[in-house]
């Protein structure tokens, strides 16, 4: 088995969300204008992602209707927002970002000098880990972000590689820790995330200051984010503040404990050991459809059919689709914008004549072969959710 893929649950300190308050409790997936009594409060965090639904108020958990993904670069104000603490206020003129630990030249980097430097950019499909853990059975506790914590942007910024060779990389680095300017509340532990050396020095690996033409949103990382391309969104830390190289893996809540993945098949509900988790890296391979939408009503004749796949550091090199309950499949036609780490649309027309209700199924296989599984990977955090996907449609005259 390819996958490296399966972890424990975060018994974990932010599980407690005792600074979740007021509508923070009331943030079961309703949109921006159904949450009337804080609507003031909501307006001011979520500004410009007022189409997106609320998964959690407090921090900002904003996941995008798949009825809203359907073009293959996601406009930013549609982007989906994920972090477990609140964005930080930036001056970005007070803002600087530091480069330590194991370096010849500590550095301390203003946004111009960043921007001063040869640019680079990636058009990413990013994805939170914990995209689809609403569909685990049994459950997952965790923010239960169902198809749209998912978007993809086109990235500018400095390579990685290029800042951390200005510092001048002793021998000893091995890993590239992650800071940003978010605060944790009480006791939660600071989201500090490492990167291993070989991805760190990657070409694409960028820290971004620019997201599809603008300035990164508030929300997304502003004024700079580390894009860790095909790697599960939680590589990609947001408000970037500090390099820090390191020996060995980092020894804090976000590498140790969070975002792995047990290392073995397990029995949906098992507990795994920490020992028994691997942290996580690529995305697994996947599709969803965006249309027609699940629970659309069409007419008997031509039906089309649409969505995206991608597949972290691979690239997708079919998708297959069904509307017989996967009786039988057949090849999508796969859209002309390819870019290795950006989803690929996929586009089919059935003929369906008969009145009736139908399943319409997307199944994706990348170039190393691996497939979208027929039942999921249960994991105790629910992460990588992949399972083929589908929606129910009603033909009707
Ligand atoms: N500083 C910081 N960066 C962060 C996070 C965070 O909590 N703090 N969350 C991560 C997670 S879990 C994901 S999935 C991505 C989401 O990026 P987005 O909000 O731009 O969609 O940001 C990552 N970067
Ligand atoms: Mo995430």
């Amino acid at each position: 088995m390819k996958n490296n893929w399966r972890i424990q649950s975060p018994s974990n300190p932010f599980r407690r969300r005792d600074f979740l308050i007021g509508a923070g409790r009331l943030s079961a997936g309703l949109a921006l204008s159904q949450m009337l009594p804080e609507s003031a409060f909501a307006q001011k965090v979520i500004k410009g992602k007022e189409r997106l639904i609320v998964r959690s108020i407090r921090p900002e958990d904003l996941e995008t209707p798949v009825s809203l993904l359907n073009t293959w670069i996601t406009p930013n104000d549609l982007f989906f927002v994920r972090h477990h603490m609140y964005a930080p206020n930036v001056k970005v003129d007070e803002w600087k970002l530091t480069v330590d630990g194991e370096v010849q030249t500590p550095l301390t980097l203003t946004l111009d000098e960043l921007k001063g430097m040869p640019k680079h950019t990636v058009t990413v499909t990013l994805e939170c880990a914990g995209n689809g853990r609403a569909f685990f059975d049994p459950p997952v506790a965790g923010i239960q972000w169902e198809r749209g914590a998912v978007g993809t942007a086109r990235f500018v910024g400095a390579r990685m590689a290029d800042v951390l060779k200005k510092a001048g990389v002793k021998d000893t680095g091995r890993y590239v820790a992650m800071n940003g300017a978010d605060k944790p509340p009480g006791t939660m532990p600071d989201f500090i995330r490492n990167v291993p050396m070989k991805k760190a020095l990657d070409a694409d690996t960028i820290l971004a200051y620019e997201m599809n033409g603008e300035p990164l949103p508030i929300l997304n990382g502003f004024p700079l984010r580390a894009v860790v391309p095909g790697w599960e969104g939680a590589y990609s830390v947001k408000w970037l503040t500090n390099l820090q190289v390191i020996e060995k893996e980092y020894d804090g809540f976000f590498v140790k404990t969070a975002y792995r993945f047990p290392n073995r098949p397990v029995a949906p509900g098992e507990a795994v050991a920490p020992q028994d988790m691997v942290p996580l890296t690529g995305l697994a391979v996947k599709s969803f459809v965006n249309s027609p939408l699940d629970g659309a009503t069409v007419a008997p004749g031509k039906v089309h059919m649409g969505g995206f796949a991608w597949a972290g550091e691979s690239n997708i090199s079919k998708v297959d689709v069904s509307m017989d309950n996967g009786s039988s499949w057949f090849p999508a036609k796969l859209g002309k914008e390819r870019e290795r780490y950006a989803w690929q649309s996929f586009d089919y027309e059935f003929n369906i004549t008969q009145p009736g209700s139908y399943l319409l199924m997307s199944r994706a296989t990348d170039d190393k072969g691996n497939v979208q599984p027929v039942a999921p990977w249960w994991n105790p955090s629910g992460y990588l959710w992949n399972v083929i996907d589908k929606v129910r449609i009603n033909v009707k005259a």
